[in-house]
């Protein structure tokens, strides 16, 4: 028989890539979804994969929906994508951000632990959870924590929730500590994509300037369609653990300004950019770089996509899709 897997927050960026890669695998997959007044299923579609998906209804923050589902599918593997993961909105609305991160998640293992137990379980943490630290100007999984924001903050309250329900009642779950990994259907919002969005509408003359906050800021920026594969190799594993995904390479926002307006021939970008004190956070991490020794030696993973290549992917696809508005507004 084929396996299951329930995933959550399928209707991101991440969840259409892992669901991809488990139906590849033969897997049964599950897509949970929250009510919306219009569902939208385009990143699912953007993949092909919205007849192969089982959609299933579900909240974070509504236990019993949770259970419901776990008592009805008994799936073989969790994988909890789903969150508020917008850091800059999370100190507008950090109550919710922290209910559906943190609580969330302690309602998810719960469901599990009552009523499937030999579930094996996923947990989405992140980068932001160390914040502030490094260790010699890397994070690695044993570099403290120390979360800016209260998405980070909620985030670091799951990641300990997950160990100890996988050190108090022996359950299979791993986090997966996963540094900024992006892509064509990555949120508007977030740097890299409202990058490649604006570099793209500036090419067609559809807009005049990119407004961004800080561009000093440094990440280790990925594919995701290669993280899944990390996120996958961590439930196949003997015993469950934690390990970080990441490149070891790190860029400032203005470098992949410079790259994304480089990938359309445009060499004066400073004409474009203006900095917008709106888009800057009340606390920022400055700088963050993972050392994913324990994926490339446990999981055999790697990543496969370069920061070049990931900026035109994504600038590339934005161009593509912007010219098939123009060509469909006449
Ligand atoms: P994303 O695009 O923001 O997707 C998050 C998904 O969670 C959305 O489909 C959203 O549903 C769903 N969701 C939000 N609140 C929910 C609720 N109350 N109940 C059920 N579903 C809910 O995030 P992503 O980039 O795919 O990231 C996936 C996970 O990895 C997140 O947990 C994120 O925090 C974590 N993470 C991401 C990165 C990264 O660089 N991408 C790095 C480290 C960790 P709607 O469509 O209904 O809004
Ligand atoms: O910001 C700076 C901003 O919003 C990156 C989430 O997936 O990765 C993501 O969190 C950097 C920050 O991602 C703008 O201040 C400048 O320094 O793209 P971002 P993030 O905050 O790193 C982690 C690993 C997650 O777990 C999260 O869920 O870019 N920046 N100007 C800007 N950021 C935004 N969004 N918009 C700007 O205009």
């Amino acid at each position: 028989m084929s396996k299951s897997a329930l995933v959550t927050g399928i209707m991101g960026q991440d969840g259409p890539y892992l669901a991809k890669l488990l139906l590849e695998k033969g897997y049964k997959v599950y897509g949970m979804i929250r009510r919306h007044s219009t569902p939208d299923y385009s990143n699912i579609e953007y993949l092909g994969i919205h007849n192969e998906i089982e959609y299933v209804e579900g909240d974070m923050t509504d236990e019993a929906s949770l259970i419901s589902i776990i008592k009805n599918i008994y799936p073989n593997e969790v994988y909890n994508l789903a969150a508020q993961s917008f850091v800059g909105n999370s100190w507008d609305q950090a109550k919710v951000t922290t209910e559906i991160n943190a609580l969330g998640v302690l309602s998810l293992l719960t469901a599990l632990k009552f009523f499937s137990p030999s579930t094996r379980f996923y947990q989405a943490s992140t980068s932001e959870m160390y914040g502030l630290s490094h260790t010699d100007g890397f994070q690695g999984e044993d570099t403290p924590f120390h979360p800016r924001s209260p998405y980070g903050i909620s985030k670091v309250y799951a990641y300990w929730m997950t160990v100890n329900f996988r050190e108090s009642y022996n359950m299979y779950a791993s986090n997966g500590i996963l540094f900024n990994h992006e892509s064509p259907i990555r949120g508007i919002q977030f740097v890299t994509r409202k990058i490649a969005d604006g570099v793209a509408r500036i090419k067609l003359g559809m807009a005049k300037e990119l407004r961004l906050g800080n561009l000093e800021s440094k990440r280790d920026w990925g594919f995701a369609g290669d993280y899944v594969e990390a996120m996958y190799a961590m439930l196949q594993q003997e015993k469950p653990d934690d390990y970080i995904v990441a490149t070891g390479q790190t860029h400032s926002v203005r470098e992949f300004v410079i790259e994304a307006f480089k990938t359309v021939g445009i060499t004066d970008w400073e004409k474009y950019v203006k900095i917008d004190p709106r888009f800057k956070r009340p606390a920022e991490v400055p700088a963050l770089r993972g050392r994913a020794d324990k994926a490339h030696t446990v999981l055999k993973w790697k990543p496969k996509t370069s920061f070049i290549s990931l900026v035109s992917i994504m600038v590339e696809a934005d161009l593509k899709r912007l010219k098939n508005i123009q060509k469909s507004n006449g």
